[in-house]
């Protein structure tokens, strides 16, 4: 996935409530004029056709105008190094001992959580109290989606599971789904890593977190 793609993707899902159909008074440039000769976004190396397919055609002059009205904003947003953040708990033990538990926060805009460690077969009940926010939608870690977001399920991290689900992995790898409540066997020994499923490059418009209780109980 290319800068442009997720620039353009971002202001979208920002003007989703700010930008209301408006007349227009002026002249505003159309979305491949702005991609292309705007010095703010061009800069970005932008991929402007694989971008612009994949934004709806009625949506393309809205987008257009936000894009126009508030280039300076969007430029300070989109920040790719800064996309990838990632925290380390600073847990008692690394490991859980049968029947213990841990409880801790995992954060909507960290791109991954990173937790205890786990050995293949063991069993784990996860519950995850709270609620985060992606931009404007607040879900608890089961998720959400709507006909808006539903638009960009191609670029969500885990593939058929809802938006800012809890989602669970092992080393970085083998996404499985956690959400609210479940209990699970560990597929394989490793560090357990937890995200909410955004789309890579739209972590920076999430808030808050929710607190994940692990039980360890086999
Ligand atoms: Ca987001």
């Amino acid at each position: 996935m290319k800068n442009t793609t997720y620039l353009i993707l971002f202001a979208l899902l920002l003007s989703v409530n700010a930008c209301q159909k408006q007349e227009l008074q002026v002249e505003y440039p159309s979305l491949e004029e702005l991609l292309y000769k705007d010095k703010a976004f061009s800069a970005l190396e932008l991929e402007v056709n694989t971008a612009v397919q994949k934004i709806p055609v009625e949506e393309r002059g809205n987008l257009a105008q936000f894009m126009f009205e508030n280039k300076a904003e969007l430029e300070k947003l989109y920040q790719p190094e800064a996309q990838k953040v990632e925290s380390s708990l600073n847990l008692k033990s690394n490991t859980l001992a049968l029947g213990e538990s841990t409880t801790f926060a995992v954060y909507a805009n960290d791109y991954w959580t990173n937790s205890i460690e786990v050995q293949q077969g063991e069993i784990y009940t996860f519950s995850a109290e709270g609620t985060w926010t992606d931009l404007v939608f607040t879900t608890d870690a089961d998720g959400y989606t709507n006909w808006y977001i539903s638009l960009f399920d191609g670029l969500k991290r885990m593939q058929g599971e809802d938006w800012f689900k809890l989602i669970g992995a092992i080393d970085k790898n083998n996404l499985f789904p956690i959400g609210k409540s479940n209990t699970l066997t560990m597929s394989q020994s490793g560090q357990l890593n937890l995200f909410a499923n955004d789309a890579n490059g739209f972590y920076l418009n999430n808030f808050g977190h929710i607190h994940l209780t692990v039980t360890r109980i086999q």
